[in-house]
């Protein structure tokens, strides 16, 4: 049979670190790659996230490549947990690199994404108008890019200035003197939230859900530390791909149950002083029993008790409704001192939920607030949102958001049966966004290239997941999910925060190890769960 010739081999969809590697891999292993990127520029979530405070709460010799040796001894890290201008410089460091811009069109948002069963190809529509056929379809739309603002009444008339943390403008704003609002209290609001305090006349915070976190307690790096770890780069990377969270991480073996109160309590107190997420991976069982998760809430609890001076205010801040770690853990500066400021007011919207804007601020149910801007760090609609707003049709005519509507369904959380050649990066049902994600892309990337060159060899043109495997994938990590404390809370893991969206625990939560494990055993006998045609 002959085949109709696209004009890409593959064409990816992101150019955040997802794109940016799998342009450069796939190019290497000499297919045509083509990307189209919304941003004008490269870094996905860095690009977007420009809030004050924004940092990445994984370690910055973690949160970077391993795939080139020469790139880890080329890029010197100036902080522990790096700044979002520090990695956005790194991306673009990347891109120059490897030369990647060569193939990216810039400011070009996907808009539809469609499978032709007769020419077996893809054709893919971009609101420039360009539209592109590739063999295959490679997304690295990220798990959290699609941002997203609640529907109050009355916003569209509110007349101060109105931001979200991850559409955040490219020119400074300047909150000096003024009265502002932040709504949500996750990892990015707890990050914007110190730092808007210090600038701003006043800030009002509207918190739904209290949230657990960590003090990052950052620091520079000194340069011996920073030789030191470029020495040993390769042994921290062999270190981190033996873990679940691919990163390196000092993960305890015990059960925090197995050892004496004041030993526990001792841990808890040196890992709260190494500061970060290491604190959640102290113990073994923190991710699985309640009881043993509660000695390390009921640590955090203290914390906030010890350093919010007004009892009420520390009341509130405090979270006794989910585990922690079953929202993704916070890390932050200054977080809960914050509130100790005279200029800083925290408002509880579960008491007095929020009823609608008006157009000097807004009103929940008891109260009247008057405000010049408004933050909303209300996070995304996480993980599926990304790709369905592209308009994913597969074969027969096939919805990708029909297919979905009753929670998301792939194999190995990187295809899914109707959609050939189309490949998530990082897709639900994967370790993603468990896992450091960097590590995450590289194992999603290389597997994708090494199935290629598997099909190019046997001369195969089209790859789909087998809906058998597809169905055992999904129970499969709804058995791990239902082990652990996750679904215990509401989160955007599940898909809560989206009113409407099916309540479904979406990551893998097996651990990137033991995943790499299961994708490498199903590559070596020949990939059984998925079906290869000429
Ligand atoms: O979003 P979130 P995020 N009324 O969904 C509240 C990564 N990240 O942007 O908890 C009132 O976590 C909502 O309340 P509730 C990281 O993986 C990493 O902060 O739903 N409030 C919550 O408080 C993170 O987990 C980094 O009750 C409403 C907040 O808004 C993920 O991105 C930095 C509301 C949303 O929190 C998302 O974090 C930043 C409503 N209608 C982000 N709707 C680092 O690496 C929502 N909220 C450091």
């Amino acid at each position: 049979m002959t085949h109709a010739r696209p004009d890409y081999d593959v064409v990816v969809i992101g150019a955040g670190f997802g794109g940016m590697y799998a342009i450069h891999r796939l190019r290497q292993a000499g297919h045509s790659v083509y990307c189209f990127e919304a941003g004008d520029g490269v870094g996905g979530t860095w690009y977007w996230n420009r809030y004050p405070g924004a940092r990445c709460d994984v370690e910055s010799i973690q949160y970077s490549y391993s795939f080139d040796p020469d790139l880890e001894q080329d890029w010197d890290w100036s902080e522990r947990y790096a700044t979002q201008p520090e990695i956005l410089r790194y991306a673009d460091h990347v891109a120059d690199r490897y030369d990647l811009r060569r193939d990216i069109d810039f400011s070009t948002r996907v808009t539809s994404v469609r499978y032709s069963d007769t020419d077996r190809l893809w054709t893919l529509q971009t609101d420039t108008g360009r539209s592109t056929t590739a063999r295959f379809v490679v997304s690295a739309v990220g798990c959290l890019s699609d941002a997203r603002i609640p529907e109050w009444p009355g916003l569209n008339a509110y007349r101060g200035e109105v931001l979200h943390t991850g559409r955040w403008p490219h020119e400074p704003v300047d909150f000096a003197g003024r009265r502002v609002a932040v709504i949500g209290t996750g990892s990015s609001g707890i990050q914007a939230i110190p730092v808007i305090a210090e600038q701003a006349g006043h800030l009002t915070v509207f918190q739904r859900t209290p949230n657990y976190s960590i003090p990052a307690r950052n620091r520079e790096f000194t340069a011996d530390e920073l030789r030191e770890i470029k020495a040993g780069y390769r042994e921290l990377r062999a270190k981190a791909r033996k873990t679940g969270g691919g990163n390196y991480l000092n993960h305890g073996s015990a059960s925090a149950l197995a050892v004496s109160d004041q030993e526990r309590e001792q841990e808890y107190e040196r890992r709260w002083q190494i500061g970060g997420n290491g604190f959640v991976v102290c113990y073994a069982d923190l991710f699985f029993d309640l009881d043993a998760n509660d000695t390390a809430a009921e640590f955090v609890r203290r914390r906030i008790r010890e350093t919010v001076r007004d009892p009420q205010v520390a009341e509130l801040l405090t979270p006794r409704d989910h585990p922690i770690g079953s929202k993704r853990i916070c890390v932050d500066s200054d977080y809960y001192a914050t509130f100790n400021r005279d200029d800083v007011e925290l408002v509880d919207v579960r008491a007095d939920p929020i009823v609608d804007f008006t157009p000097d601020g807004l009103r929940t149910e008891g109260r009247e607030f008057v405000f010049d801007a408004v933050v909303f760090a209300t996070g995304y609609d996480a993980m599926t949102g990304p790709l369905l707003r592209m308009n994913v049709v597969g074969c027969g005519g096939q919805r990708l958001a029909d297919k979905w509507s009753a929670g998301p369904r792939t194999y190995l959380g990187l295809m899914t049966a109707g959609f050939p050649n189309l490949f998530m990066l990082t897709g639900p049902g994967s370790p993603s966004v468990l896992a450091s994600v960097i590590a995450a892309i590289e194992q999603h990337v290389d597997f994708t290239a090494e199935l290629l060159d598997w099909m190019r060899s046997r001369e195969d043109v089209v790859v789909e997941a087998q809906p058998d495997a597809e169905d055992a994938w999904v129970e499969h990590v709804n058995e791990l999910a239902a082990q652990t404390i996750y679904p215990r809370a509401n989160s955007w893991y599940l898909g809560t925060n989206v009113p409407g969206k099916p309540r479904v625990f979406m990551p893998y939560s097996g651990g990137l190890h033991t995943y790499r494990a299961e994708c490498e055993q199903v590559a070596a006998a020949g990939y059984p769960g998925l079906a290869v045609k000429r």
